[in-house]
Parts: structure tokens; C-alpha cells; sequence
């Protein structure tokens, strides 16, 4: 139904207001329930008892966006175990021996991954009535900096919670659905799609929608051993309700207008070719991080597969978010930003029916 107060508005105005609406409603209904947050909280609190039984001094805290304020209903968990004594257990021989203590004592499947890159055991829960989903999670060993970035994001979401967390939500849905969510087929994860609109909102828009929490002045003087993390740099301003008192955006637009502006830079105006978005430094370019895709540079065969589209993580400078995506999965992305784009651009006369469109 269309809103009394907008009928005065312009056309413009009016599908900007509408549309606005329609997303936060879209988005509102995704939310896991209460419910199922509690289901959530009480499996980890029952795996970090169990991990303690191997290693007493661990805890197991959860990422990703179980933490992170970006989460939809029924997303994996994903979850850290952090192990605070001296002495322990390699992760290898962690992930085997939790693997054969949550097959014992569970009614999880459990399929540890010893020897990944990154060892971790994953497990799932099958559909019960409370968890008419199931439950699928993964348990990594020491992975402080994933801890960090999730913080970093989840600053980001507080400062605009409305903007961010309606952008954020959305755009996963509808990656999802439009099946350019899958790193390990060579699309995006969602962490890649959280930078990319992180960078739009402190980077592209003027005026920025968010500032650059990782460039601000710091409140008291720091040091390297406060700040840096396996050599990595993970300062950034993280007093949120300071920040609220102190930095204001000027930019008013709708989530609406951010939206339609997010699709029509990623389809017509970022340079792919040669560019890196990096929250932290803004616009980088390929050549200066050593990631370009040309074919002179050395073992270009990997490098150039790899460095299709460049995002800088936050933290790991070196390492690029973005190297999963492949040529085809770069052309498949980009040509939904543009189908996204012609989508919203002709300002259809009802904007449920535009974002039904969308995520069809
Ligand atoms: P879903 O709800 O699961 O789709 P998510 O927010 O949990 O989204 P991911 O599953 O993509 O996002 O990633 C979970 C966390 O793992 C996010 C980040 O802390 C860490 N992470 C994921 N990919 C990378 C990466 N390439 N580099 C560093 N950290 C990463
Ligand atoms: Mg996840």
C-alpha cells in the first residue's frame, strides 16, 4: 500500500521512499529469531565444554556473522577455539582428537579437516522442531585475526546500524539468491561482499556514509605490542559511543539511493582491470600490491586467476579477499551488478514487485 505522507512527493522521491521500506521489511523478515540465537549460543556453549575436556585453558568464541550483526536466519556458525596455556596441541592433532570426542559424545556429524590449509572440523545438526533448519557449524583453532575483523565490521554496523546492517543484509540475500555466493565455485564470499560495501560507504560516497575506523586518530598513544597481531597491524577506533558524539555523517541519502548507487559503481565504475578496493587506503592500485594480472609477471598463470578482482583485507595486507573469484565468476558478478543496476534504474511503479525482480 502506498504511504499517505509520500503521495506529494515527487516520483523520484517517492520510489526512493518506498523502495527504502520495502528493504528494511524484506530484510526484517530474515532475521534469525531470538530462538534460534539461543539454540546457537547454548551448541557452543556445549562444544567449548566438550574442548575443555582436551585442552582445560580454551575458550570457543564465535565469528563471522553469528558476531558480527550481519547474520541471516539459519547462516553457519562459525566458531574459534582459543587455547590460552603455553603448551598445546598442534592443531592437526586438536582437530583429530575433537573430531573423535564430538562423534563419541554428539549427535553432530563430524568431519574433521586435519590436514586443510587451515585445519578445522565441521559439523552439522540435523532438522529437529526447534531447529527446523538444522545447525551447520565450523570449529577453526587460533584464528585471532578473523576475531579482529569480525570486530572491525561489526563497529562499522553500529556507527549506521539502519544504512549498514539493511545494505549488508540485503545484498547477501540476494548474492545468494542470484548464486555469486560461492567462493569455492569462483564467486564472492560474503566477507568479500561486507568489504566491498564498507569501501562504497567510506571510500566512494561523498560525503562518506562511514569514516575510516582504522585511519582515525587513536585517544591515547599506542604501541606496536598493543596493536599488531602476527604482524599484522589490527588497531582501529573501536569506541563506538565516543564515536557517536564526535563524528557525524553529512551524507541523508536513503538506503534506497545507497543501494541503487552500490549497483551502478560495481557494474559501470570500479576498475577491475587495475584497481584494489581497500577499506583501510582507499582506492590501491594492482601494480603497487604486487597483484596484477598481466601476463609478464612470473607463474602468471596462478596469479593472473587470482587476482580478478582485488580486496584488500583489512588486516592481511598481502592477502587478497577476492582471490577465489575466477575469470568467469568476475563476469558473472559484474553482469548481475549491471542486470541489478537496469533493474532499479527504471524506477519500476512498485518497488516490491523491483526487488521480487531482484532476487529472482
Ligand atoms: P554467511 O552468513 O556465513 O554467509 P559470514 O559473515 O559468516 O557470512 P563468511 O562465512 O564469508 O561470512 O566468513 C566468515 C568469517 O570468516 C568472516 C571473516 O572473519 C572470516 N573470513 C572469511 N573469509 C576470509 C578471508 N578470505 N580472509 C580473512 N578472513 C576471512
Ligand atoms: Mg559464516
Amino acid at each position: 500500500p502506498e504511504h499517505i505522507s509520500h503521495r506529494r512527493l515527487p516520483t523520484r522521491h517517492r520510489f526512493y521512499a518506498d523502495l527504502s521500506q520495502c528493504l528494511f521489511d524484506f530484510v526484517i523478515e530474515l532475521l534469525p529469531t531470538g530462538e534460534e540465537m539461543a539454540v546457537k549460543e547454548n551448541v557452543r556453549k556445549l562444544l567449548e565444554r566438550l574442548i575443555r575436556t582436551i585442552e582445560p585453558e580454551s575458550r570457543l568464541l564465535s565469528f563471522g556473522s553469528t558476531a558480527n550483526g550481519f547474520s541471516l536466519r539459519n547462516s553457519d556458525m562459525d566458531l574459534c577455539c582459543l587455547i590460552d596455556s603455553e603448551e598445546r596441541l598442534s592443531a592437526t592433532d586438536l582437530v583429530t582428537m575433537l573430531g573423535d570426542l564430538l562423534e563419541r559424545e554428539t549427535k553432530f556429524h563430524v568431519k574433521p579437516l586435519p590436514h586443510a590449509r587451515i585445519p578445522i572440523v565441521k559439523l552439522s545438526l540435523d532438522p529437529s522442531p526447534g531447529l527446523p533448519l538444522g545447525i551447520a557449524c565450523d570449529i577453526g583453532f587460533e584464528n585471532r585475526l578473523a576475531l579482529e575483523n569480525t570486530r572491525l565490521l561489526m563497529c562499522y554496523a553500529m556507527i549506521d546500524p539502519t544504512r549498514v546492517r539493511t545494505l549488508v543484509l540485503f545484498l547477501k540475500v540476494w548474492s545468494k539468491r542470484r548464486k555469486i555466493n560461492s567462493p569455492y565455485k569462483g564467486t564472492l564470499s560474503s566477507y568479500g561482499y561486507v568489504l566491498l560495501v564498507i569501501y562504497f560507504l567510506v571510500h566512494v560516497k561523498n560525503p562518506p556514509v562511514l569514516p575510516n575506523l582504522q585511519q582515525m586518530p587513536p585517544l591515547r598513544p599506542i604501541t606496536k605490542e598493543d596493536t599488531h597481531l602476527a604482524g599484522y597491524n589490527t588497531w582501529f577506533f573501536d569506541d563506538i559511543e565516543l564515536l557517536r558524539t564526535r563524528w557525524h555523517s553529512e551524507n541523508t541519502e536513503s538506503v534506497a539511493e545507497l543501494l541503487i548507487d552500490f549497483f551502478r559503481y560495481y557494474a559501470r565504475d570500479f576498475s577491475y582491470n587495475t584497481g584494489v578496493a581497500s577499506i583501510r587506503a582507499g582506492l590501491l592500485k594492482k601494480s603497487t600490491k604486487g597483484w596484477q594480472n598481466d601476463l609478464s609477471s612470473g607463474r602468471y598463470n596462478d596469479s593472473r586467476e587470482r587476482n580478478r578482482l582485488c580486496i584488500e583485507d583489512p588486516f592481511e595486507l598481502d592477502f587478497n579477499v577476492g582471490r577465489c573469484v575466477t575469470k568467469d565468476g568476475i563476469y558473472t558478478i559484474r553482469g548481475e551488478f549491471m542486470r541489478a543496476s537496469r533493474i532499479l534504474a527504471n524506477r519500476p511503479e512498485r518497488a516490491v514487485v523491483a526487488l521480487a525482480e531482484l532476487c529472482m
